[in-house]
């Protein structure tokens, strides 16, 4: 039946409905699901398709996003159109839509987008209940910033969310890890009163020289969940902070440290990362400097746990180096090492060749598209894990 050999009984699914690549926020907008158009023509071209079930799943309803969502929100959500919309309307507002930045701007077909994301994270997350899958990929996923009742930062509905409230049915410990370059807000504070959920998330964090803190502005590491005695969820969020321009040996330090930490700690019985592609060098927000197989590390670190694990994507702003990764990352988790040159079969296979797209090869250095001086010092980030370790002594034995 398969292509290739498959390590008995280790299966690796792939939740992918491609009707989410049809839609736009506008063309000036960062947010881009055509990257995924990219990503799914980079993994089919190198036959991974062969090494993993592929699922393509229903788009989620309106009640299957109530189990986390207002239907208030959602009523909005699902009625708004770019002819309707009342700028002006209070609740549109009130609800993060449009605004000064329009982050979250309301475009054609967007509750079809939501469902449709939100319904291949939830998909993914039944086949590990099952145990149809070890390991469960969604990358049209992700979308951490999003609350209750509040679009933020691109995401309407929080699909991770969702999904770990599906995990919780059989799992009394479940690990939500963020590699995004943007601090997990919406995840962290959805499971802030619970000590069930674990969340850990890796990002960028600091005021700019223009004086705006950088995306969302939260996530130092003194922030660990309210710290209430009454609260059982005290203390089950970490947060790294990390400054502009860390390279990919400092890095992979700090990853394996920290989440080898927790995990030996927290023990999870299931875990959800979050590998958002825009903390590599080059991406139009992001300020880190990592390369792909640096990224990519963090995906095969936390596998190596063995525990059932849903990979979903995230942010990601330079669609070429968003499909890298993520083929990249489908690769690690069938446990193939792919070749450097592309294959030359692939569709748009204009947007990975010239020497400023990469010329033509899976792994180009990024470090070349570096646009930010590294501000990290080892001796800090040695500070930095000491009181992450500190802050661990809420987790019970
Ligand atoms: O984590 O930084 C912001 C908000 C503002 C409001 C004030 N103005 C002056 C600056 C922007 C504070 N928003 C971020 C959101 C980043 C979301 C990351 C999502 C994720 O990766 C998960 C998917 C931000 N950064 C950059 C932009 N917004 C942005 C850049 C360019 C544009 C175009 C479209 C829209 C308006 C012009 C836009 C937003
Ligand atoms: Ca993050
Ligand atoms: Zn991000």
């Amino acid at each position: 039946e398969y292509g290739m050999e498959k390590p008995q009984g280790y299966s690796v699914s792939f939740h992918y409905n491609p009707h989410v690549e049809y839609h736009h926020f506008g063309s000036s907008h960062p947010m881009k699901p055509w990257r995924l158009t990219l990503t799914k023509q980079l993994v089919l071209a190198y036959g991974l398709e062969y090494c993993m079930e592929l699922y393509e799943p229903r788009p989620a309803t309106f009640d299957e996003l109530a189990i986390f969502h207002d239907r208030e929100y959602l009523s909005f959500l699902s009625n708004v159109t770019p002819q309707n919309a009342k700028p002006d309307d209070p609740a549109y507002l009130a609800f993060g839509f449009g605004g000064d930045s329009n982050d979250c701007p309301v475009f054609d077909g967007l509750w079809n987008y939501v469902s449709i994301y939100s319904g291949a994270s939830m998909n993914a997350a039944y086949n590990l209940l099952n145990k149809q899958s070890d390991v469960a990929i969604n990358w049209s996923g992700g979308l951490h910033h999003a609350k209750k009742n509040l679009a933020s930062g691109f995401c309407y509905i929080n699909d991770i969310v969702l999904a770990i409230q599906l995990l919780l049915t059989q799992h009394q410990r479940v690990l939500y890890i963020d590699i995004d370059v943007h601090h997990g807000d919406g995840v962290e504070a959805a499971f802030e009163s619970t000590d069930r959920v674990f969340t850990l998330s890796y990002h960028k964090f600091g005021i700019d020289r223009n004086g705006y803190p950088f995306f969302p502005g939260t996530g130092n590491i003194n922030e660990m969940g309210p710290i209430n005695p009454a609260n059982p969820g005290k203390g089950h969020s970490l947060n790294i902070p990390i400054d502009d321009g860390i390279d990919d040996d400092q890095y992979k330090w700090l990853f394996k440290i920290v989440t080898g930490a927790v995990i030996d700690k927290y023990n999870p019985t299931a875990i959800v990362l979050q590998s958002g592609a825009d903390s590599l060098g080059g991406d139009r927000l992001g300020r880190f400097n990592l390369n792909i197989k640096a990224h990519g590390f963090c995906i095969e670190t936390v596998k190596n746990y063995g525990r059932p694990l849903l990979l979903i994507g995230g942010g990601g702003y330079t669609p070429r180096n968003v499909a890298r990764t993520w083929c990249h990352e489908t690769a690690v988790c069938v446990g193939a090492e792919l070749h450097n040159n592309l294959p030359t079969h692939i569709p748009y296979i204009q947007a990975f060749q010239g020497a400023e797209n990469g010329g033509g090869i899976l792994y180009p250095d990024l470090h070349n598209t570096k646009r930010h001086d590294n501000l990290n010092t080892d001796g800090k980030l040695k500070k930095m894990v000491e009181q992450a370790m500190e802050n661990l002594r809420y987790i019970e034995a």
